[in-house]
């Protein structure tokens, strides 16, 4: 009797231990991440950010080439359409999506997203900046920001990007009357440049009524920080957890009943 109370525990233990390994193992997360929007009232506002957790084959653009339609279609409009199809296209596996709508000096949006952290360790993203014709913020590099190691552990806790790094994607030439929240943005006009850094060029939108109702001040310095995206990663236990608890617990139940008809 003694002896397998004993043998009832070291069982229920090294279930416990292959659970705790099948959990720890698991390369699903959810991924909750985070926008916000850094810079002081009346400034630059965000389109809703286009993001994919990914195996680092989809480069979105270069600095200095100039821009291909899957950026255009984020840093002309902000709808994106062209830049998932391209990510869709390039990587299959990987978890795509969007965080939140217009996002406003001060605001802060939350989305979550499941990820396979095994096959989808990278992370890129692409937003257009309002108002502007072509300006947007997002990563050159697709390897640039590994999220996740070998063992699924979240590694970047976030990224903040800088004025000094808004690009000008060189497709549409600058024209407030034609950009995006203070002009008629089906307005166009070819630039034939290249992908570039560009900041300075939004102060030519001050004193202009934007979308909102504000009157629009950028306000920007080389090195003020505009925009940031924050991951928190919580484990979520896969099927085979589930099958190897259900498993345990019948096995366990099952030495329970033979004790209890024995005594
Ligand atoms: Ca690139
Ligand atoms: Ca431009």
């Amino acid at each position: 009797m003694r002896y397998s109370s004993i043998k009832l525990g070291r069982l229920g233990a090294t279930l416990a231990l292959l659970g705790l390994a099948a959990t720890t193992q698991a390369a699903t997360v959810q991924v909750q991440v985070t926008v916000q929007n850094l810079v002081p009232a009346n400034g630059i506002a965000f389109a809703p950010l286009h993001l994919g957790f990914h195996s680092g084959s989809f480069d979105a653009f270069n600095l200095g080439q100039s821009a291909n339609t899957a950026i255009q279609s984020v840093a002309e409009g902000g709808q994106g359409g062209a830049w998932q199809a391209a990510f869709a296209l390039a990587d299959p596996g990987a978890t795509r999506g969007t965080v939140g709508g217009l996002l406003l000096a001060g605001q802060t949006q939350t989305q979550s997203f499941m990820v396979d952290t095994a096959s989808n360790p990278f992370f890129t993203f692409a937003s257009m900046v309002v108002p502007s014709n072509d300006f947007f913020i997002g990563n050159d590099s697709p390897t640039q920001y590994r999220l996740f190691d070998s063992a699924g552990h979240l590694q970047i806790s976030s990224i903040t990007q800088k004025a000094r790094q808004i690009w000008d994607a060189g497709s549409e030439v600058f024209d407030p009357a034609a950009a995006a929240f203070v002009g008629n943005n089906s307005l166009r006009s070819d630039q034939h440049g290249v992908v570039n850094f560009n900041f300075a060029e939004l102060a030519g939108f001050n004193g202009l009524t934007t979308g909102a109702g504000y009157v629009f001040h950028s306000g920007l310095s080389y090195d003020q920080d505009v925009y940031r995206i924050s991951f928190s990663a919580a484990a979520v236990p896969e099927p085979q957890s589930y099958a190897l608890l259900a498993a345990g617990l019948l096995l366990m139940g099952g030495i329970v009943r033979r004790r209890q008809s024995k005594a």
